[in-house]
């Protein structure tokens, strides 16, 4: 057993389509265990704390506006290998070609928009994770 802790986020497409519910489901429907949980609406320093590493990065700025046009639900949440594990729900970046079953293959669109708001975020790493719930649980 690796129990481990990561950051998801709920970004604001998922809360704005009503479904943070849907999205908790799946999380707690697969094992993993909500630690803790709130609505946020970040300030620009935390999204560019969060998103450092795409500084730069053609779709760095409007994403950072994406983040900012609405609540985000932020989630501090435990589970054996959860950190690749919620990876593996939430699917890969593109939400046309995420495969169905995962959170973005099922529920993501692409409107052609600049960014691919693709309703979840989740850290990629242990250094990760507890670089981002630091930032996110203060
Ligand atoms: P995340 O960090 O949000 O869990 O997603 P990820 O690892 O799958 O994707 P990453 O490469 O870290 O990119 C961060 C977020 O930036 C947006 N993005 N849009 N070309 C595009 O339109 C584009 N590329 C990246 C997505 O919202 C992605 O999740
Ligand atoms: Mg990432």
């Amino acid at each position: 057993m690796a129990v481990e802790e990561t950051l998801v986020l709920i970004k604001p497409d998922g809360v704005a389509r009503s479904l943070t519910g849907e999205i908790l489901r799946r999380i707690e429907a697969k094992g993993y265990s909500l630690v803790d949980i709130r609505l946020v609406q970040p300030d620009r320093s935390v999204l560019a704390k969060h998103y450092e590493e795409h500084e730069g990065k053609p779709f760095y700025e409007p994403l950072v506006e994406f983040m900012l046009s609405g609540p985000i639900v932020a989630i501090r949440v435990a589970g054996d290998r959860v950190i690749e594990g919620f990876r593996s729900l939430a699917g890969t970046t593109d939400p046309t070609t995420a495969a169905p079953g995962t959170i973005r293959g099922d529920f993501g669109r692409d409107w052609g928009l600049r960014v691919q708001q693709n309703l979840v975020h989740g850290s990629d790493s242990p250094e990760s994770a507890a670089r981002e719930l630091s930032l996110w649980f203060k």
